[in-house]
């Protein structure tokens, strides 16, 4: 006779929707792999998203993709209505699919949408659960158009999960929340991001240190201060820049290296899917954001072993620790950004130091099976 009891015998896989942005950003990364560590641990998943999430790059029994189509009508003209789209596509999951819950990563139009989904999908339960990830509320949120729709959408979730400290307080302060929001930090596979030999002359030559920087270049990254932290640097210690993404500040920060005379040592890469390969590839991580809620490439440098330098704004000080896995500046501490990253490129014995320093803490505060285990409680919680 099995010794097990027979609550955990009625504990059974969940089957649950995740709708996120596919393109290369934050949030669509950690729901995408949040996505396949659930369908490894017996999660039927089922991606619901404008299109085949990024990173979602390899084939599991376990893994669904709808694609959610918007389809032309002259009335739209532009005006394509992608949230009810979203929440039509929600509903159509859950009800064929027999979906458990819906987890939806940023907050518009996402939570809007599955409000919709769970309304339109009753007398069956459908819980909502709300991860927010920074711009959903540093920036759309704050649009005096969306302050309202934000607000409704994260009080009538099931539960709310931050990517931070920070952007739970923020949160709550900024859009006056009520209700209690979790905050499960973003992680990473330290058995994928880990430290590799480097190849010489990949992205420099094999005696040049290589700074590397990874964003959607948006102005929040703060690129010009990034280009003219690399100069400065430049007049001192022989460097490589190596930029990875895209976004409307690339072609300004192209202008700038070029302006600043140091356009043969900035290689720009464009957007690029094996961020496993290349950011063990640096010496340092340069991230001088002036906005980064957590800053999930940074936690996957860390991870690869490599310090990081960054700014010390929102969640960044809970991921970097200042003098220990990295160093941290205000934005626009041009002078301070520049030395520490000398400091790090000149001095190997600190940067090996600081480099497993990073790793350790990647592995022991954001591991990836504590963040899954904790968004599993949360699942359960919500299904009670
Ligand atoms: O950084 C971005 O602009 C993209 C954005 C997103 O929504 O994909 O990133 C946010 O979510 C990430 C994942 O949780 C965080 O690591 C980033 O710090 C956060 N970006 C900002 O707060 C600017």
């Amino acid at each position: 006779m099995s010794k097990r009891s027979p609550r955990r015998r009625a504990r059974r896989p969940r089957k649950v929707g995740i709708a996120c942005y596919p393109t290369f950003g934050g949030s669509g990364i950690v729901a995408t792999e949040l996505g396949s560590q659930l369908a490894q641990r017996g999660y039927e998943v089922h991606f619901v998203s404008l299109s085949l999430p990024y990173r979602q790059n390899h084939f599991s029994q376990k893994v669904f993709f709808h694609e959610v189509v918007i389809q032309p009508y002259p009335l739209f003209q532009t005006y394509s209505p992608l949230s009810l789209a979203l929440a039509a596509k929600m509903c159509e999951v859950a009800e064929h699919y027999d979906l458990d819950l819906m987890h939806v990563h940023y907050v518009l139009p996402f939570a809007a949408s599955a409000y919709l989904a769970r309304e339109l999908v009753k007398p069956r339960r459908l819980p909502v659960v709300t991860t927010l990830h920074g711009t959903d509320i540093t920036i759309v949120g704050q649009q005096p158009e969306f302050t309202r729709l934000t607000r409704f959408s994260i009080e009538s979730s099931d539960k709310v999960t931050a990517v931070s400290k920070f952007l739970r307080k923020r949160t709550i302060e900024s859009l006056d929340i009520r209700r209690p929001i979790e905050v499960v930090y973003n992680f990473v596979d330290t058995a994928r991001f880990a430290p590799r030999k480097r190849r010489a002359s990949v992205l420099a030559p094999s005696d040049v240190p290589v700074v590397m920087h990874a964003s959607n270049f948006r102005q929040v990254k703060n690129i010009e201060t990034l280009v003219q932290v690399f100069a400065r640097l430049r007049k001192h210690v022989a460097c490589q820049l190596v930029l990875i993404g895209d976004g409307p500040e690339k072609a300004h920060a192209e202008n700038l290296c070029r302006e600043l005379k140091v356009e043969r040592h900035a290689l720009f890469l464009g957007s690029q899917n094996l961020m496993e390969e290349l950011l063990p590839l640096a010496d340092v991580f340069f991230l001088p954001s002036r906005q980064e809620s957590f800053g999930l490439v940074a936690l996957e440098a860390m991870s690869a072993g490599v310090p990081v330098v960054a700014s010390n704004i929102g969640g960044l000080p809970e991921v970097v620790e200042d003098g220990v896995t990295g160093f941290l500046h205000d934005p626009d501490d041009e002078v301070a950004l520049s030395a520490s990253i000398e400091r790090l490129l000149t001095n190997q014995r600190l940067r090996a130091r600081m480099g497993r320093a990073a790793r350790r803490v990647a592995r022991e505060r954001f591991h990836v099976d504590d963040a899954v285990d904790h968004y599993q409680a949360i699942y359960e919680s919500a299904l009670r």
